[in-house]
C-alpha cells in the first residue's frame, strides 16, 4: 500500500533543517508526504541573528476542519520543531482524529541540544511537548531533550549510567519506543539507542567531532521514511545513522557551510541503503 505521511514542523526558509530537509528526504523514501508548516522563519535560530518568525497556529483549526471534511487520513504523523505551546493542542487533535487505523505517531521533540533549549522555548513548551510525547508510538530525542522530557538534570558527560537512568524514566513516562540519538561513550564514537521496556539496542558508529545544525531533523526524516517503507525499527535507525553520517562527511571540509549539512548529494546513498 502507498503510505501517506503528514509532517508538521517549521519552514526555515534558509538553513537546511526541519521542513526543507524532511520533505525531500521522506519523498526520496517513496512515501507520499503531506506538510503542515508550524511556523515560517527567514532562517533557523541556531547561529543567524535577526531572523523573522511567523507562527502558523491561527491557520490550524481551518486546515484540520477541511481535512476532516475531505476524509483525509494519514498512515503516520511525524512532528518536529513546532511554533508554540498553544499549537501542541492542535497537533494532539491531528494525532487523535486524522491518523488512519493502525497509523503511527513519530515525535521528534526538537527543542534543545547541548544542555540548552533552542531560542524562544521555555518550561511551558517542554511541558507541552512532553504531553504530546505521551501520544507517540516512537520518540526521537537527543540526550538533552530526553533529560528535559523526564526532568532529569542534563549531564555534560554522557555515561552508560546516565543514559540508563534517562531511558528508564522515558519508558515509565511514555511507554513507547525511544530512538535516542547522539549516544557514544568515547570521543571517537557516537550512536543511537533503540529502547523500550523490553529491550535496549545500541548501534555505535564513528563520530565526527564537529557538530552541525539540522542533523537531528535529517535523522528523524530518514528514520521515519525507512520505517514507513517497512523496515524494522532497528534497521531504520541504522539506515538513518549511515545517511546522517554521510551528510556530515559531505560538509565537514567546507568551513563556509556552517549552518547545515549538504544532505542533497547524499540522497542517492539513502536510496541505495533503502534498496538493500
Ligand atoms: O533543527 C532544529 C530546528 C528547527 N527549526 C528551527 C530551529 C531549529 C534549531 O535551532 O531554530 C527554526
Amino acid at each position: 500500500m502507498y503510505k501517506r505521511i503528514l509532517t508538521i514542523q517549521d519552514i526555515s526558509c534558509v538553513g537546511q533543517c526541519s521542513m526543507t530537509v524532511a520533505l525531500p528526504i521522506l519523498s526520496a523514501c517513496g512515501v507520499e508526504t503531506c506538510i503542515l508548516p508550524s511556523a515560517i522563519l527567514s532562517t533557523h535560530t541556531g547561529g543567524f541573528t535577526g531572523f523573522t518568525v511567523h507562527d502558523i497556529t491561527p491557520e490550524f483549526a481551518g486546515i484540520i476542519a477541511h481535512w476532516k471534511k475531505e476524509g483525509i487520513k494519514f498512515d503516520a504523523v511525524v512532528t518536529g520543531y513546532l511554533g508554540s505551546a498553544q499549537q501542541v493542542a492542535f497537533v494532539e487533535q491531528i494525532v487523535d482524529e486524522l491518523l488512519a487505523e493502525g497509523g503511527k505517531f513519530i515525535c521528534d521533540p526538537a527543542m534543545a541540544d547541548g544542555g540548552k533549549l533552542y531560542y524562544g522555548f521555555d518550561g511551558e513548551y517542554v511541558k507541552a511537548i512532553a504531553h504530546l510525547c505521551e501520544k507517540a508510538d516512537i520518540i526521537l530525542p537527543n540526550i538533552t531533550e530526553a533529560s528535559f522530557l523526564v526532568d532529569i538534570p542534563y549531564e555534560e558527560k554522557t555515561t552508560p549510567e546516565y543514559t540508563e537512568k534517562v531511558i528508564d524514566a522515558l519508558n515509565k513516562r511514555f511507554g513507547c519506543t525511544t530512538v535516542l540519538t547522539g549516544i557514544g561513550y568515547t570521543d571517537d564514537q557516537t550512536g543511537v539507542i533503540v529502547a523500550d521496556s523490553e529491550s535496549t539496542y545500541h548501534y555505535k558508529h564513528p563520530r565526527i567531532t564537529k557538530s552541525f545544525h539540522g542533523t537531528g531533523d535529517i535523522y528523524t526524516a530518514a528514520f521515519a521514511g525507512a520505517y514507513m517503507q517497512g523496515k524494522d525499527i532497528r534497521v531504520a535507525a541504522k539506515i538513518a545513522a549511515h545517511y546522517t553520517l554521510r551528510c556530515i562527511e559531505n560538509t565537514v571540509d567546507d568551513a563556509e557551510h556552517w549552518y547545515g549539512v549538504k544532505f542533497e548529494t547524499a540522497i542517492p546513498y539513502l536510496v541505495e541503503l533503502l534498496g538493500k
